[in-house]
């Protein structure tokens, strides 16, 4: 018996940029592993897009845990960049850029905070990436931006 392809989605992004806050939004089970308020492990969840299971993973930001965002982004179908607008592009964000392209994966970035600093256009971006502006806070622009990725990744 075959099994029927589920996709999996990885969040990543710089410490803070509101990656948890977003799956948070995304999905309604969720499991995540934190300590002091910042992602050590992984966030897990999934959701259902047209009758298909979509997993989750929201990978931790902080520098150290490189490994788990390789790890995570093992065999992944799309990835959503979660930027924090105020901060913009960071090594770290550009170093997952890089990664992306080679891999030749479909991402989204996640212009997030809008709240804070209305900005979508940021440097280190190419003009070809679809940048969707958030307030992952009040769940504002996430759900149209994950339909956005699926769509690219079904295509
Ligand atoms: N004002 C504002 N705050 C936000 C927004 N999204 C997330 N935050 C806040 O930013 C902080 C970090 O959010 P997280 O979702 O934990 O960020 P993260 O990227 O998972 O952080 P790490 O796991 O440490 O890398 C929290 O205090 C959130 O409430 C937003 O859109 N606007
Ligand atoms: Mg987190």
């Amino acid at each position: 018996m075959t099994r029927k392809k589920e996709t999996k989605i990885v969040i990543l992004g710089s410490y803070n940029s509101g990656k948890t806050t977003t799956l948070e939004n995304l999905c309604n089970k969720k499991t995540k592993v934190e300590y002091n308020g910042t992602t050590i492990a992984l966030d897990y969840g999934n959701i259902r897009i047209d009758g298909e299971k979509v997993h989750i993973f929201g990978s931790p930001g902080q520098e150290r845990f490189e490994f788990m965002r390789e790890i995570l982004s093992r065999g992944l179908d799309g990835a959503i960049l979660v930027i924090d607008s105020q901060k913009g592009v960071t090594s770290i964000d550009e170093g997952i850029i890089n990664n992306l392209n080679q891999m030749n994966v479909p991402y989204v970035v996640f212009a997030n905070k809008q709240d804070l600093n209305p900005e979508t256009e940021f440097k280190g971006i190419g003009a070809d990436v679809n940048v969707v502006p958030t307030i992952a806070t009040e769940c504002k622009g996430v759900k149209d931006g994950l339909d956005l990725l699926y769509t690219m990744i079904k295509n």
